[in-house]
């Protein structure tokens, strides 16, 4: 029998281990994995490393934010970003409005999507306004329709009090969904900007200052316990800190519902990215800001030991000009300017270099972090894994190549790199969506359209699921 399409000859990350080995394809989905099999079409992977297709859970994709500004990519150039760094997945934000319901919000970042995702994609219900009409039975009804997670924010325009949270987290957590959060602490936040302000502080190096670790720690901390309370599954976003890393370890060691996830800027990068002649450092500013060696260094820890799960961009994009960053002015001072960088093309690339290349932690780790574990905590059946009866969502890799990022060589609609200068070994040359290729050799083929929606599983709270350290 001929299957549709063979990956002959790879080394193939499956079930924690590395196995050279054929992949046959049928259907779109992942038919076995072995030796001698026909295919109508044949991928040669000869001296090349496959692994599944990237998954990833933290992107803002033409979503509104709490500044009014639209970000600079659509679903349509999110896609292409996405495909070219081997990315196979992502969830983005259905942002609420303030007074908008629910159901309408999600029906419009859906529309949009389904018009232009090249990729599979899922949403995050993003909460701005629980007082808005139907908000509860708008909320249980998208859950149930398979939106299984939901982010608040504990600072900007759109956060929430802590009794807001603390019920948001109990019809979640009842309905079965995660609950992201965005954890600052705002008040220390307010008052340090203002006092920054005050003293005439007011370049992108001085967000860093605005924004102390202080403000990541207390909010991780205080949302632990609410989660508890709440017997309620949360999913804390973007860790910087060490203190924030060893919070979350302790909450897990009691035993609460607790998931965590850093990115690659605070991984790779210091505070010392936003020390830049005149405007240059806003292209770094996101918050929290980027911290310290040492702090990079327990993010590491924290990935390996567990605590950690997954790996994701956050990204953010605005391009460096009056339509994103500076919207405000181009003298804007800093809380005027907007906070995120470019990372869904960078997330992929990046870690495998880190991971695989340089050893840290290694191929399966890699694979765990980035594609098995978005895929298993998200409720994402078929995905993330290259097994039998899984999506053909596969990155082949060239574990020789190498890459130095240049000013403007993403694929995304931002215009600048925040990784550029930075060489990577090992370079995604094929990623596959359901077994088609929708880049291939450094060519995007991906079609507007064809990414399919992602209805997702119930999420539970045995904090049991992904507690290990890495293989
Ligand atoms: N911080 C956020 O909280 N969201 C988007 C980007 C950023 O830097
Ligand atoms: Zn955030
Ligand atoms: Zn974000």
């Amino acid at each position: 029998m001929a299957y549709d399409l063979v990956i002959r000859g790879g080394r193939v990350v499956t079930g924690g281990a590395m196995v050279d080995a054929d992949i046959a394809v049928a259907q779109g989905r992942i038919a076995a994995i072995g030796t001698g099999f026909d295919g109508a079409e044949v991928i040669e992977a000869n001296g090349l490393l496959v692994t599944p297709g990237g998954v990833d859970p933290h992107c803002h994709i033409e979503q509104m934010s709490g500044m009014g500004l639209m970000n600079a990519d659509t679903f349509e150039t999110a896609s292409r970003s996405a495909a070219m760094g081997g990315t196979t997945s992502v969830i983005s934000f259905a942002a609420q409005g303030k007074g908008q319901r629910l159901s309408d919000t999600v029906a419009d970042y859906a529309a949009r999507a389904q018009h232009g995702a090249a990729i599979d994609h899922a949403f995050h219900i993003s909460v701005s306004d629980p007082d808005a009409p139907a908000f509860e039975a708008d909320l249980r009804a998208l859950i149930a329709a398979g939106h299984r997670s939901v982010k608040v924010f504990t600072t900007y325009n759109i956060g929430l009090d802590d009794a807001q949270i603390l019920e948001i987290l109990r019809i979640a957590g009842a309905a079965g969904a995660l609950t992201c959060i965005h954890a600052e602490n705002d008040a220390i936040i307010s008052a340090t900007r203002a006092r920054l302000l005050a003293e005439g502080r007011t370049r992108p190096l001085d967000h860093a200052a605005s924004r102390p670790r202080a403000a990541e720690i207390e909010a991780i901390a205080r949302m632990c316990r609410l989660a508890e309370v709440a017997q309620a599954p949360v999913m804390i976003f973007h860790v910087s800190t060490a203190e924030g890393v060893a919070e979350i370890a302790a909450a897990r060691a009691r035993g609460a519902p607790i998931w965590a996830e850093t990115c690659p800027h605070y991984l790779f990068q210091t505070e010392a990215v936003l020390d830049k002649p005149g405007r240059e450092g806003a292209k770094w500013m996101c918050s929290p800001p980027q911290r310290t060696e040492a702090d990079q260094d327990a993010l590491w820890a924290g990935l390996a030991m567990g605590h950690l799960q997954l790996v994701s961009s956050d990204h953010a994009p605005y391009r460096f000009d009056e339509t994103g960053k500076f919207s405000n002015g181009l003298d804007a001072p800093f809380p005027g300017i907007a906070n995120g960088m470019p990372g869904l093309e960078l997330r992929q690339p990046l870690m495998f270099d880190a991971m695989v290349s340089r050893g840290r932690l290694g191929l399966a780790a890699f694979a765990r972090l980035t594609a098995e574990a978005p895929a298993d905590l998200y409720g994402l059946p078929g995905k993330g894994r290259i097994a039998p009866g899984y999506d053909a969502d596969l990155v082949l890799w060239d574990p020789a190549h190498t890459h130095t990022y240049g000013a403007n060589d993403l694929h995304d609609n931002v215009g600048y790199n925040p990784f550029e200068g930075t060489t990577v070994t090992g370079w995604p040359i094929a990623t596959l969506l359901r077994g088609t290729p929708v880049m291939r050799d450094g060519a995007y083929l991906g079609q507007p359209g064809a990414g399919q929606w992602l209805p997702r599983d119930v999420i539970g709270t045995d904090p049991a699921d992904l507690t290990g350290s890495l293989p």
